[in-house]
């Protein structure tokens, strides 16, 4: 494990003193566990194609079958993928914290593998699916399927319970991560490049109630000059040291 460093110290002193804390994750808290993240170049088959280019209403209207072979593709990846140390660590900041609200971009569900109990997945979750005119979820079984199964009760597609670009977000779940973070006084994004709205828009509404900025994230990002404490190192090594030094 990391030694711990001043950087870790300081997050570890702004958790002991926070009484209400926010964790927004994005696609690198997942890195570590082997899924690529959504600004990393896709491998293989999916090499030529963008994520933000797929996970849209119109890619799924104009090719459906290569959309839904794309999710499948992420759902075989993420069927073998373990929640890494940043999730175990961060599930067990929520037990120490029981104010604190893990708010996620993620829809791979390894948060709550990793057993955080109250999980805000802003963007959907990609273990479930629904029909995509009803909305409503539906357990049909999806597996080894290449195009998107009917409905059996209105014919329409079924498609991951997820949301696409130009797509809102569930609105109560915003409410609900934007209502935390507005009343924090300490947030933390961890593995995000902060540039998907509304989502990266947490942290200005934290910034704005007056709450400490923190970032975890070896790589500079859109917002790394505005956090007053900032981890320039992956999640998996920098929350277990934070942890121990919490303890
Ligand atoms: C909406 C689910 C309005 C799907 C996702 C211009 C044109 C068109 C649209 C827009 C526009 N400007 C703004 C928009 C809106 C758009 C948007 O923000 N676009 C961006 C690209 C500019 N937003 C939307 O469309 C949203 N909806 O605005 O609706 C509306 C309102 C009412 C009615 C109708 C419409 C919907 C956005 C949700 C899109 N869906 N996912 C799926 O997964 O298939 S978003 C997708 O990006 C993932 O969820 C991902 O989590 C998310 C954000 O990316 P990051 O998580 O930050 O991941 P990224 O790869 O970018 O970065 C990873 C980071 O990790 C890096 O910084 C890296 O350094 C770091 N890292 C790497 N390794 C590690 C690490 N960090 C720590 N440890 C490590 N080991």
């Amino acid at each position: 494990m990391r030694r711990a460093g001043p950087e870790i110290d300081v997050l570890a002193a702004a958790l002991r003193v926070s009484r209400r804390t926010v964790v927004l994750t994005g696609a690198g808290v997942s890195a570590e566990s082997g899924i690529p993240t959504f600004r990393d170049p896709q491998d293989g088959l999916w090499a030529r194609y963008r994520a933000e280019d797929l996970a849209t209403p119109e890619a799924f209207a104009r090719d459906p079958r290569l959309v839904w072979q794309w999710y499948q593709w992420r759902r075989e990846a993420i069927a073998a993928a373990k929640p890494n140390a940043a999730h175990l660590a961060i599930a067990a900041l929520d037990r120490l914290l029981p104010s604190l609200v893990l708010v996620t971009q993620n829809v791979d569900g390894l948060h709550q593998q990793a057993g955080s109990r109250s999980v805000l997945e802003l963007h959907g979750n990609i273990l479930r699916n629904r029909c995509s005119r009803e909305n409503r979820l539906t357990d049909i079984d999806t597996r080894g399927t290449s195009k998107p199964p009917r409905c059996p009760s209105c014919g329409a597609y079924i498609r991951p319970d997820v949301v696409w670009f130009g797509e809102p977000l569930p609105p109560q779940i915003l409410a609900a991560s934007q209502a935390a973070a507005g009343n924090c006084d300490l947030l933390i994004a961890v593995g995000t490049s902060s540039m998907v709205m509304p989502a990266a828009g947490l942290i200005a509404l934290a910034r704005s109630a007056g709450a400490r900025f923190a970032e975890v994230n070896p790589q500079e990002t859109l917002v790394s000059s505005q956090a007053d404490i900032s981890l320039r190192m992956p999640a998996g090594e920098a929350f277990p040291a934070v942890l121990a030094a919490l303890d």
